[in-house]
């Protein structure tokens, strides 16, 4: 049988080799568990004589106080030892320069079309939603197309199903409103504005795109005349461009206008042509039973890629179609 000082000898070498704090933890159950070598001491107690009972007794206890203190010791140095390991391993150096976060920003068109909904909504207009997928009925029928008109040509549009096409201008609201007015669903005046894709079946290049977007707005009201449209147009514009900014309307042709005008503003010394405009036809507020000898309207519709291209001297359209960062990342951001 081991003595007490031999099972300590071994006991004090184990706790000295044990290298984490789980090993300490088999050493301690070894010696001071239930089944340990000190617990097995005490069972001995009762096989030796009587007046040495006591003294092997306080023997063994010493021998376990004296284990418990240096397990406590060992214990707290491996703990040390594994927290200065754990420190060092997860290490953070806090003057490394940090991973840039990078915000997110409004794509150049977007914040157009937000410019644009600011200004026409402060002049007054209301906006709609459309129909990208659109009625031919409305895209022409309803604006004054002549049967033979070459635009409702399907080499010019994307024709979905008879009767159907991608909407080739925005100017495809007015039906469905003069169609609410009708119903009684609004009345008069008008100020309507709307913000939206359009397709056309177009070779892309700088300037062109299949899929690009519209704005248009129109008023109808009692005597409502080429000035109000000069007018609005020229607020429209200065609020977009500069204070400085003026219009100039040349004659044009579209079938829902009477007289129908392209309009330019003056920029960088010259013209830039942004849209087409007009008077409504008067054959398109008869249709929809508005009277003619008391309400005009004005119209106008422009195309919204032209705004960012003339502020920021972009020269190609495409460019806002195809997400390159080092392109989108030049914006401001909002
Ligand atoms: C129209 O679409 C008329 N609806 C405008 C209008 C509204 C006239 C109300 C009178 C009254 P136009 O086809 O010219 O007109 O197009 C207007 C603008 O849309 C053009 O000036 C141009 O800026 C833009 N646009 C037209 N086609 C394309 C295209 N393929 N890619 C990019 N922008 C285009």
């Amino acid at each position: 049988m081991k003595s007490i000082q031999q099972i300590l000898a071994e006991a004090e070498q184990a706790i000295a080799q044990a290298t984490s704090t789980s090993e300490l933890q088999e050493v301690e159950t070894r010696y001071l568990g239930k089944k340990g070598a000190i617990s097995q001491l005490l069972r001995q107690v009762g096989s030796l004589p009587p007046e040495e009972r006591p003294a092997f007794g306080q023997q063994v206890n010493a021998a376990r106080e004296q284990l418990e203190q240096r397990f406590a010791e060992r214990r707290t140095e491996l703990e040390q030892a594994e927290i200065a390991r754990r420190i060092e391993a997860e290490r953070l150096d806090v003057t490394l320069p940090g991973t840039p976060l990078r915000p997110a920003r409004l794509h150049p068109l977007t914040l157009t079309m937000r410019r644009v909904k600011a200004a026409l909504t402060g002049l007054g207009f209301e906006f709609v939603d459309g129909y990208d997928l659109e009625e031919f009925r409305y895209n022409f029928g309803a604006l004054n197309y002549p049967e033979d008109h070459p635009a409702m040509d399907e080499q010019n549009s994307f024709h979905i199903a008879p009767g159907y096409l991608m909407r080739t201008q925005t100017t495809s609201i007015q039906g469905r409103i003069f169609e609410q007015l009708q119903r009684g669903e609004r009345q008069l005046p008008l100020r309507i504005a709307i913000i939206g894709r359009c397709y056309r079946y177009e070779n892309v290049d700088a300037t062109h795109s299949h899929t690009f977007h519209q704005v248009d707005a129109f008023m109808v009201d009692e005597g409502v005349s080429m000035a109000h449209l000069k007018g609005v147009l020229t607020q429209f514009a200065q609020l977009m461009f500069g204070s400085e900014v003026r219009v100039r309307f040349r004659p044009d042709f579209f079938p829902f206008v009477e007289p129908g005008v392209d309009f330019a503003i003056s920029w960088k010394g010259g013209w830039l042509e942004l849209g087409g405009a007009g008077l409504i036809h008067p054959n398109i507020l008869e249709r929809y039973g508005i009277d003619t000898e008391r309400y005009s309207g004005f119209a106008f519709g422009l195309g919204i890629e032209r705004i960012p291209m003339l502020q920021y001297g972009v020269d190609d359209l495409r460019l806002f179609l195809e997400n390159d960062l080092r392109f989108l990342e030049q914006f401001p951001i909002l």
